[in-house]
């Protein structure tokens, strides 16, 4: 294998989440950049890495650096990946895309006509255990699917004074909690069934419409009583904590999600139960390592995850023997290890991460559930 020369920008809870998966690919993490050069440099010296960028274009003019990964706040994703791909530089960007259909768009226009590779950071497909559902849909042993329910909880925003960037509409987004996990689950269950949304039928809620908004900066999932409350300035919000949408897939399917950053007790948990004509498949992402299979006739399953047990075409998803976990950390190892074969071996036709057209639509639905709430009525997408 040809180590391959990587900057990530971004030194917040997710930043680092990348250098991580990358180093255990045993590629080289050259250097990071944050939101000013002290960030940059101090992030540097946490990760033991050699560069603390001052600027992208530091990054863009380094020729140790063959792969961009952004893990930026959303409203710098178009001008950075529209910078990156000018650079010829290949791209790994966080989800959404970008904030607007407009900006995703040019993106997908832009990486189309260019040599390199261009993914979108959905992580959750990488699951083995998704994986291995995909490929039972795909194997028929699912049957026809009618209908797809489910949820992605959290509670990391649950009281007023939880704050962060994907709060403000300027910096995440109009839609929220819908763009920041929402659509993980949409692309996860569209993976897995093959299924694509025609219509959409949403009812947003913001239960927290002011938050404290510290003078300092909030990260993700950092408990607002860890931070020093006497600096912090009272904001209103407009974008929404929670919400549930009804969905219409193209030939006939249909499918519900409700999505929350105010569920307490919830803390990453996407579940999904995909209910087909021979067979039902459920799983949740706190516990990753199992799949649910029902039936009508015979007694349940639940597979545990085991590369002995999975589909063989599967099982090099799944690094470690049955009883040893894999997670959240080890599904940015399996993007990354498709992403970086693409890299040194050619894009492939069908790649198994996403690409810029499917971090496109994922943003069309973003309009779309928007509009939908906004004017109360279905919008087909
Ligand atoms: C915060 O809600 C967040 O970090 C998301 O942005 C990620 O995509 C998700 O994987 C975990 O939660």
């Amino acid at each position: 294998m040809k180590a391959l020369g990587v900057a990530v920008v971004g030194t917040g809870f997710i930043g680092p989440v990348h250098v991580e998966a990358v180093r255990r690919l045993g590629h080289r993490v050259v250097g990071i950049l944050g939101s000013s050069p002290e960030k940059s440099r101090v992030a540097a010296d946490q990760l033991g890495l050699e560069k603390g960028y001052a600027s992208l274009a530091g990054v863009l003019a380094d020729d140790a650096v063959q792969v961009v990964h952004l893990a930026s706040p959303n409203v710098l994703h178009f001008p950075q990946c529209r910078q990156v791909l000018a650079a010829g530089k290949h791209v790994v960007c966080e989800k959404p895309l970008a904030m607007t259909t407009a900006e995703s768009a040019e993106l997908v226009k832009l990486a189309v006509a260019s040599p390199v590779v261009a993914a979108v950071n959905y992580n959750v497909r990488f699951y083995p255990l998704v994986l291995e559902a995909r490929e039972r849909v795909r194997a028929g042993g699912v049957g026809r699917v009618f209908h797809v329910s489910g949820s992605y909880l959290q509670d990391w925003l649950l009281y007023p004074t939880d704050f962060n960037w994907r709060v403000r509409a300027e910096d995440g987004g109009g839609l929220r909690a819908f763009a920041d996990i929402g659509t993980h689950w949409i692309d996860t269950v569209c993976f897995i069934t093959g299924l694509e949304v025609e219509a959409v039928f949403a009812d947003l809620q913001t239960v927290h419409p002011t938050r404290q908004q510290p003078t300092g900066g909030g990260e993700t999932f950092t408990a607002s009583a860890n931070r020093d409350r006497r600096a912090a300035v009272e904001v209103p919000v407009a974008t929404e904590d929670a919400g549930s949408l009804l969905l219409r897939f193209r030939g006939g399917a249909k499918g519900s999600l409700t999505v929350s950053q105010v569920t307490a007790g919830r803390k990453n948990c996407l579940r999904f139960d995909i209910a087909g004509a021979e067979a039902s498949l459920v799983w949740d992402s706190e516990e990753p390592n199992a799949l649910h299979i029902g039936y009508r006739t015979k007694p349940n399953e639940r597979l545990i995850r085991d590369p002995a047990l999975m589909t063989a075409s599967v099982t090099p998803f799944a690094n470690y023997p049955g009883g040893h976990a894999e997670g959240f950390p080890d599904t940015f190892k399996q993007l990354y290890r498709a992403v970086y074969a693409d890299v040194t071996n050619g894009r492939s036709e069908s790649p198994l991460y996403a690409t810029f057209a499917d971090g496109h639509r994922e943003v069309q639905l973003c309009e779309a559930i928007l509009r939908s709430h906004r004017e109360e009525k279905w919008v087909t997408v």
